[in-house]
């Protein structure tokens, strides 16, 4: 275009500069095309955007995620140990100073909540005193709530792996460096991690 511009419009050719017309047709074209694009984007998307927000399977596993101010509790509801205690642990930001060689620096938790891969799970969302988001983008979830409050979001892990997210509310203090890490295993691993963990807690 520049090119074209610099040939045709130049002080040679053209020595006293027309008042540039519109092309309709063109604007027209390039005005309802993109936007007929946008709406077929947009159509099968309303679906997915509905259908995340309700929780359309019965979920194999409930895991309660509740958002302190600067560390996290999870909560396996779905086991309890001898003391009728539901599976719980806390989950905190490996401080600046004492990274391990190779990991994140306040990107690592000491407790990564464990779930099973290719599973339905259920993650109830609750904060103990600042309003919390639970987010992991590479999960499509963001789940906000306000203290007082629950809410539920439903997520499948199609891969093993570790998963990093970090509160979409930055709140309070050491609000913004307390990440959400998901490590997804298989089935098996998640059962032998769940009952390692029932032996710890009872223990
Ligand atoms: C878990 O709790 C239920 C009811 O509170 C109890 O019946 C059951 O024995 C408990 N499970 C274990 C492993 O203790
Ligand atoms: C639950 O989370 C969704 C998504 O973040 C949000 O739009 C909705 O307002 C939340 N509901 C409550 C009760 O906090
Ligand atoms: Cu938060």
């Amino acid at each position: 275009m520049l090119v074209r511009a610099l040939w045709h419009f130049n002080e040679k050719t053209n020595p006293i500069p027309q008042r540039i017309v519109h092309g309709t047709t063109i604007e027209i074209i390039r005005t309802i095309f993109p936007s007929v694009i946008l709406l077929f984007i947009a159509i099968p998307s309303f679906a997915l955007l509905y259908s995340m927000d309700g929780v359309l399977v019965d979920p194999t596993i409930t895991i309660k995620a509740i958002g302190h101010q600067w560390y996290r509790t999870y909560e396996h509801s779905d086991y309890n140990s001898s003391n009728e205690q539901s599976l719980t642990f806390d989950s905190y930001t490996i401080p600046e100073d004492d990274p391990e060689l190779g990991q994140s620096r306040l990107l690592e938790v000491d407790n990564r909540v464990v779930v099973p891969t290719k599973t339905h799970l259920r993650m109830i969302v609750t904060p103990a005193d600042v309003p919390h988001s639970w987010a992991v983008p590479s999960s499509g979830v963001k789940c906000d709530v306000v203290p007082g409050r629950s809410n539920l979001t439903s997520i499948s892990v199609q891969r093993e792996g570790v998963y990093y997210g970090q509160c979409s509310e930055i709140r309070g203090t050491n609000h913004a460096f307390t990440p959400i890490i998901v490590e997804a295993v298989t089935l098996k691993d998640y059962a032998d991690w769940v009952s390692n963990q029932l032996i710890l807690q009872t223990n």
